[in-house]
């Protein structure tokens, strides 16, 4: 069975590039809600309704596994799916020999916070993320549980997933809104030295960020830290681990058009890319 990795456009693809990176051998789906995006000024119960659609649909189409690749619906949905007995729709997806459907869905959150504070030396680190994921206070929470010491500050930059997903990240008009966020941000902790892109759209801008961060700041995205996570996660799931499919198989799904996917998630994914159109 496929890795299923969701994200609400192409964000998610960033974490996509790093977990194939890392483990190449598995075959994995993924599903961008493009025609529904931006989820990150919308509501909990919105993000809730839309993320379950397409988690549930990954599962119809036989995943085990679930990676929410998306902050906003990890920060607003995740703990309410995983607490859900999702029904196996389709049962003959599964395929033959395969008893129980193990189901498990993950978020980026959590292997985020787990590691945070093992960069910082001021203990004192700055969030950038949508208001949805700012709103949710899921960083802080998350983060006092592993780190209490570590002084947290959140920033909203709710113009950053328009300017990435309207292919602006390197114009000169995104250098306003990223110095902007950037000095709010600092200014509430002038001490910082670890600055998180706590949403999966903002590695694109990662030069423009690492221009207007203080001197010798940390920028750490978490495409990485997510793909380790992962690796770690299967190798102490062997009956998962075992159920996930291994020919090295891609599918691209969106929820909107396929030409306009295949642009420009090729830019956020570092490889040629042909989605399917899912009408949800
Ligand atoms: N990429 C999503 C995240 O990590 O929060 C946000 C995108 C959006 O829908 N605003």
């Amino acid at each position: 069975q496929p890795i299923g990795v969701f994200d609400s456009g192409y964000g998610g693809l960033t974490i996509l590039r790093e977990i194939v990176r890392k483990l190449p051998q598995y075959d994995y789906i993924y599903l961008g809600d493009n025609a529904r995006t931006p989820y990150g000024t919308r509501s909990f119960e919105t993000v809730y309704q839309y993320t379950l659609e397409c988690v549930q649909h990954l599962f119809d189409r036989g995943c085990r596994l679930v990676v929410l690749a998306c902050n906003t619906a990890s920060a607003k949905a995740l703990r309410n799916i995983q607490q859900l007995d999702l029904p196996v729709r389709y049962p003959g997806l599964d395929g033959p020999g395969l008893d129980g459907p193990t189901r498990r869905v993950l978020g980026v959150i959590r292997p985020t916070t787990e590691v945070i504070g093992n960069y910082s030396a001021t203990r004192q680190v700055g969030i950038l993320a949508t208001r949805g994921t700012v709103t949710s206070e899921s960083y802080l929470v998350e983060i006092e549980k592993f780190f209490p010491d570590l002084a947290v500050v959140q920033e909203a930059c709710p113009m950053w997933v328009p300017l990435v997903e309207n292919g602006e990240y390197a114009s000169p008009g995104a250098d306003y809104f990223v110095k902007q966020h950037i000095d709010r941000l600092v200014a509430k902790a002038p001490g910082l030295d670890t600055i998180l892109l706590a949403c999966t759209h903002y590695p694109l801008l990662l030069d423009k960020i690492r221009q207007y961060a203080p001197t010798g700041t940390t920028i750490l995205s978490q495409g990485g830290i997510v793909a380790d996570s992962l690796a770690h996660y299967l190798s102490r799931h062997p009956e998962l681990e075992a159920q996930c499919s291994q020919h090295g198989r891609r599918t691209f799904l969106t929820t909107d058009s396929t030409e306009d996917f295949d642009r420009q998630a090729t830019v956020f994914f570092g490889e040629p890319i042909c989605s399917e159109n899912l009408a949800l």
